[in-house]
């Protein structure tokens, strides 16, 4: 086995998984290169510097630039290991497109000698490691690679997704349990030994195709007890019931675990994946497609109700939090910026927005009147408050600091709010 500090690791992609991970390895003195296809992005990580926010992220690249254990280009190199992390986002009707992670096998196909490994970490439809491998065939008839051969394999290749949270990755890229599916079983051997050396988890094997849906389904599922809730607060609301006061007490049931409502789902993850299961089998996948829909129509849901609550409410109100979840900076895909921007839209200069995680406010506020201001601001000038984001900075707001203020509170932080109910808003319907 070759050692810690003489293993080569190339990571493809140097995005919000790629380069935690390719840092995490470096950390263990192997010497790994970040290829990434932004010269900008190569410049910042060279420098010791991170282009991405997340928790000691950027004291950890700093330190292992530093020690010369990571560097990152624009070009190949050989490796031993080959980790793609690139995205794969979703194309016009929902259909996955997983045309950066070829681009990134045709990449390493240039390099790739016998004895390496190719394992792809991004979330892929089922059946993409295959294509991964065929291709690796088509551009590599020198190579015997597996599943296209009936002799020993010169190479191995696997699926091994990534279960980071945002905000903890580099907690859970050591933590969590790894599923680790290889083309045959000795690529997925072979994926084990080099996930050992840095993950505490257990790492489990099995096929690719298994490993790629149990993915899918993890966020999947996620999505559709996400939709449930949300669909329980739409209920509620028109029956003129807590919802938050509910699923606590549901919750009190050994068997049951309902999680929150909210704005909406955001990010890159949860809102994307499920759709690959649906692409794989639209037929077969009404709930799954359904959880979407709702998820996705209850932005819509509450843009109308905040608008109600701001149209009755004399002054200016303020609009807490843009991120897509709780403490953290990251505002992509967030249903809580949806929702500002429709409202400052509508109401222009009577919305206050606070976000501590954002220096400015960002672009899409442009022309509408919106200003950025912070929570004291808010809460001494303020005379309502739509609650959008459930950072720890709001949910410490005592009472007597918000009693006397119209409240719409989507993440139900202040169960200790005085009911005035705001107005009713229209019922979400959703395509079935
Ligand atoms: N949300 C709710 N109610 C809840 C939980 C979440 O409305 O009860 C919302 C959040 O506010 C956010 C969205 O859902 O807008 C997604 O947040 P999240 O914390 O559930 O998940 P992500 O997108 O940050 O990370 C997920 C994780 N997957 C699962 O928990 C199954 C993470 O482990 C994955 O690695 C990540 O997707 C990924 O990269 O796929």
């Amino acid at each position: 086995m070759i050692s810690d500090t003489e293993l080569k690791v190339a990571v493809l992609g140097l995005g919000y998984i790629g380069l935690p991970t390719a840092a995490v390895i470096a950390r263990t003195g192997a010497q790994v290169l970040g290829i990434d296809v932004h010269q900008s992005v190569v410049d910042t990580i060279n420098s010791g510097k991170v282009h991405i926010e997340e928790v000691d992220l950027d004291g950890l690249v700093s330190g292992v630039v530093a020690r010369g254990t990571l560097r990152a280009s624009l070009q190949i190199e050989p490796a031993d290991v080959f980790v793609i992390a690139v995205p794969t986002p979703f194309d016009e009707g929902h259909q996955p497109n997983i045309g950066y992670v070829l681009r990134a096998a045709t990449t390493l196909a240039a390099v790739l000698k016998p004895g390496d490994l190719v394992v792809l970490e991004s979330t892929s439809p089922v059946g993409t490691t295959e294509k991964v491998a065929a291709l690796l065939a088509e551009l590599r008839p020198d190579l015997r690679i597996p599943g296209h051969t009936h002799e020993s394999p010169d190479v191995a290749i696997a699926y091994c997704p990534e279960r980071v949270l945002p905000g903890r990755i580099l907690i859970e890229l050591i933590d969590n349990d790894r599923v680790i599916g290889g083309i045959t079983p000795r690529c997925a051997r072979k994926a084990l030994g080099f996930y050992r050396r840095f993950v505490r988890g257990a790492c489990v094997t099995t096929t690719s195709r298994a490993a790629e849906m149990t993915k899918l389904t993890e966020n999947a599922f996620r999505d559709v007890n996400i939709a449930f809730a949300n669909e329980l607060s739409v209920i509620a609301d028109g029956l003129g019931v807590d919802v938050w006061e509910v699923i606590r007490l549901a919750n009190r049931h050994p068997r049951v675990n309902i999680l929150s409502p909210g704005p909406g789902v955001g990010g890159h993850c949860i809102a994307v994946d499920p759709w690959f299961l649906v692409a794989a089998d639209p037929d077969n996948s009404a709930l799954i497609r359904t959880a979407r829909e709702v998820n996705d129509g209850k932005v819509a849901v509450t843009i109308a109700r905040a608008e109600a609550m701001i149209a009755a409410t004399p002054g200016p109100v303020a609009l807490l939090g843009l991120a897509f979840k709780a403490n953290i900076d990251d505002f992509r895909e967030s249903p809580a910026l949806k929702v500002a921007q429709a409202l400052a839209q509508r109401f222009g200069d009577r919305v206050r927005i606070v976000e501590p995680y954002a220096r400015t406010l960002p672009a899409d506020f442009a022309g509408t009147g919106a200003t950025l201001i912070d929570i004291d601001t808010a809460l001494e000038s303020c005379t309502g408050l739509v609650v959008l984001v459930d950072h720890d900075v709001f949910k410490s707001v005592p009472l007597d600091e918000r009693a006397d203020k119209a409240v719409y509170d989507t993440r139900g932080i202040w169960p200790d709010q005085p009911k005035a109910r705001p107005a009713a808003a229209p019922p979400l319907r959703v395509a079935v």
